[in-house]
């Protein structure tokens, strides 16, 4: 078990690990809220807090929240030791690493690639897709395409040195059957507001380790994935995209926050929806994060396990998610 997992595993549930000058903490009641001051950053799992610190520095040199989530979640995307985001990811159940990624603005634009190789950061071309075609989703040979069209760097193709070590101690014993449980992911989702109530968020993922080839999970699915609208505020989603998928999760939550929830309570009605919709919930994970325009924020998760980074211009903190079960 990495040692995130242990951490993880160890972890205080509903407990903060807030680092020097953090000023919010996770309330233990679901009707009170984080509420954090603007610019305000979430992102997905411990790996949040440098993708958090990454888009905090491009937000103060262009000020842009696109740019951030951007830059934030591309930090994710070079990380050798995470398995589950970038081409060092967990490959397929063929030994070939497919990338899926999102990117959304609070005004509608979006962008999406899914099943794309050799592309190192498929976050910056989803942003070529929703800023410079006519299309919202381009997916595998054709995004690859795009990738060259547009001079990105291809790489090549071969695992690297954890996911080949890693899958060759799966194909002995798994049958070739995808491993699907709470163990099984790491993607970022990151959401952001700058001052100006502006929103943006980035989702991305190797996706599932070990799934079929071609499988495309919910991190590059406008509304599943994740969710951006201005008016009302934004969400990510991470787990087992299937179940995310199914009940058009990070959509949902924004409207849940339009019709009057907040933050925590639309995450938390996405679970419930997302628990009666699934089977075998037992050893399925997936965890939402939630912003609204007021800057207040909102987690929760279907197991114990989940956490989150939130992160302001002075502030950057890891903070435990509340669950289902
Ligand atoms: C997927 N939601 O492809 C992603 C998995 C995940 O870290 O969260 N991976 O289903």
């Amino acid at each position: 078990m990495s040692e995130r997992r242990k951490f993880i595993k160890k972890s205080i549930l509903g407990s903060a690990i807030l680092v020097p000058g953090i000023s919010g903490a996770f309330a233990n009641s679901s009707k009170k809220e984080l509420i954090g001051e603007k610019p305000l950053i979430l992102s997905t799992w411990n790996h949040g807090l440098p993708a958090n610190a990454a888009a905090i520095s491009k937000l103060k040199e262009t000020g842009s929240i696109l740019d951030a989530v951007e830059a934030g979640v591309m930090d994710t995307e070079l990380d050798m030791d995470n398995l589950s985001v970038g081409l060092q990811g967990l490959p397929d159940r063929e030994g070939i690493t497919t990338l899926d990624a999102s990117i959304m603005t609070g005004d509608g634009s979006c962008g999406s690639v899914a099943f794309v190789r050799q592309v190192k950061h498929p976050i910056s071309l989803a942003r070529v897709v929703m800023e410079k075609t006519p299309h919202v989703m381009i997916v595998g040979e054709g995004a690859r395409q795009l990738a060259i069209s547009e001079g990105f760097p291809i790489e090549k193709e071969e695992l690297s040195p954890k996911a080949k070590e890693a899958y060759e101690k799966w194909k002995v014993t798994s049958k070739y059957k995808p491993v699907i449980n709470i163990e099984n992911h790491d993607t970022i989702g990151m959401i952001g507001i700058d001052k100006n109530g502006q929103m943006a968020g980035s989702c991305t993922t190797s996706g599932l380790a070990y799934k079929m080839h071609g499988r495309v999970g919910d991190s590059p699915i406008i509304g599943a994935g994740l969710y951006v609208d201005n008016e009302v505020g934004a969400a990510t989603a991470t787990g087992l995209g299937e179940t995310i998928i199914r009940v058009c999760g990070s959509f949902l939550i924004v409207e849940l926050m339009r019709q009057g929830r907040t933050p925590q309570e639309a995450c938390e009605e996405a679970v419930r929806r997302l628990v009666s919709k699934s089977k075998n919930i037992k050893d399925v994970q997936a965890g939402f994060l939630a912003i609204n325009k007021e800057g207040q924020v909102g987690a929760y998760a279907i197991h114990p396990g989940f956490n989150f980074a939130q992160g302001t211009l002075s502030s950057n903190a890891l903070i435990d998610s509340k669950s289902y079960f």
